[in-house]
C-alpha cells in the first residue's frame, strides 16, 4: 500500500508537470501591511500571507517595489543565540498550504526608502514567480508608533 502510494505520487507529480506547465498559478496575496519606517531609518519591513490554493507548488522568485533602493524576500536564522536577518533567493509555497510572513520569521525587506512612506496609504509590491506571472499587490502602510493626536479627543 505504501509502495502504491509512493507510486501514484511520482505518477501524478509528473503528470502534472507535462499537463500544467504554463499555466496560471492559483495564489493570493493575503493581509498585506508595511511598517512606517522608524524615523531617522532607511529601512523597513512588511508582512503578508501567500496563499498558494491551487494544486501546484509556487515559488516566487523575486520581489519589487518603487519605494526602495532594494526590496527582498528575508528570513531570522539563528546563528549560535544570535538572531539574523538572512536573503531568501527564492521562497516555495507548496500546494494548497499558505506562508505566513511575520515579525521574527519571514518579511519583506525595504532597503534604502526613497520615498516617505509614512505619508502613504499603502505601496505597490510586485511578486514575480518562477512561471513568469507579476502579481501586483498593495501593502498597507501601518505605523507601530503611539497615536498620540488621537489620546486627547474625548468622546461624549
Ligand atoms: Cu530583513
Amino acid at each position: 500500500m505504501k509502495i502504491m502510494n509512493h507510486f501514484s505520487l511520482i505518477l501524478s507529480l509528473c503528470f502534472s508537470c507535462v499537463v500544467f506547465a504554463g499555466t496560471q498559478s492559483k495564489v493570493d496575496i493575503e493581509e498585506f501591511t508595511v511598517r512606517a519606517p522608524i524615523p531617522g531609518t532607511q529601512n523597513t519591513s512588511g508582512y503578508l500571507v501567500v496563499d498558494n490554493y491551487g494544486n501546484q507548488k509556487v515559488t516566487i522568485k523575486s520581489v519589487s517595489s518603487n519605494v526602495a533602493d532594494k526590496t527582498e524576500i528575508h528570513t531570522h536564522v539563528m546563528e549560535g543565540d544570535m538572531m539574523k536577518m538572512r536573503k531568501l533567493d527564492q521562497l516555495a509555497v507548496p500546494a494548497k498550504s499558505k506562508v505566513t510572513f511575520e515579525p521574527g520569521g519571514h518579511h519583506i525587506m525595504f532597503l534604502g526608502l526613497t520615498k516617505d512612506i509614512s505619508k502613504q496609504q499603502s505601496i505597490e509590491v510586485i511578486f514575480t514567480l518562477q512561471d513568469g506571472r507579476q502579481l501586483v499587490s498593495q501593502a498597507k502602510v501601518v505605523s507601530l508608533m503611539p497615536k498620540k493626536e488621537h489620546s486627547h479627543h474625548h468622546h461624549h
